[in-house]
């Protein structure tokens, strides 16, 4: 298993320019997410993020471009159940590269607990428009009920989520909460990042 922490809240943005804002603010982890860019942007980007993380002492989680994360040396993936399919998990593995992966009904979770990943993310708990998928809202109860089911496992709560609700999912079972919107959409996202830090340090988690 590859050595990584899961922190209580984490930014999910979709430019280098973006971890370039969050980062200073102390989240420590954060998520790179680029769609429909060409390949060799995607890679100067990635680039780009690593290094800004490094210089910040955070984590850098880069989601789908799994090749990028080796040739990079970027020791943390997300991937989506499609990426699951074709993903070289042994050569992840053998990087040492930590894997963590999106569910979204009870199929999906046994596909990816097959893989034994770093963490499992279960969403959209609440309604999204900043991803376009079949599965409608989970809701809180449904965090309680993964978490019964993957155990120590660390879980991440993912969609549709305000600050104001991210203690709701840890308090529910969740081992971290990750947002898109409620940041970048943010007149201040610099601030709300600080909001979101507050509010998810120190949440009693369940026994
Ligand atoms: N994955 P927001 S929901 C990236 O359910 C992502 O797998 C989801 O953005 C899933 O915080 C989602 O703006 C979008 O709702 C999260």
């Amino acid at each position: 298993m590859s050595a990584f922490s899961l922190p209580p809240f984490y930014p999910v943005v979709d430019s280098a320019q973006w971890v370039e804002r969050l980062v200073p603010t102390g989240v420590k982890l954060i998520q790179l997410r680029m769609k429909d860019k060409p390949l060799a942007i995607m890679q100067q980007q990635a680039a780009q993020a690593l290094a800004l993380c490094q210089r910040y002492a955070a984590q850098l989680v880069l989601n789908d471009y799994w090749p990028i994360a080796i040739t990079l040396k970027i020791p943390f993936v997300h991937l989506g159940q499609e990426d699951l399919q074709t993903a070289d998990i042994q050569a992840l593995k053998h990087h040492n590269i930590a894997i963590g992966v999106s569910t979204h009904d009870h199929a999906e979770l046994e596909k990816a607990l097959a893989i034994s990943p770093d963490y499992v993310a279960l969403g959209p708990i609440f309604p999204t428009t900043s991803k376009i998928m079949a599965f409608g809202p989970q809701g809180i109860a449904r965090i309680t009920e993964w978490k019964k089911h993957v155990g120590p496992l660390p879980l991440v709560a993912i969609g549709g989520i305000a600050c104001e609700q991210a203690a709701a999912c840890l308090k529910a079972g969740a081992d971290s909460v990750a947002a898109i919107s409620d940041i970048t959409q943010n007149p201040s996202p610099e601030e709300r990042a600080r909001e979101w830090l507050k509010a998810t340090q120190l949440v009693d988690k369940p026994a």
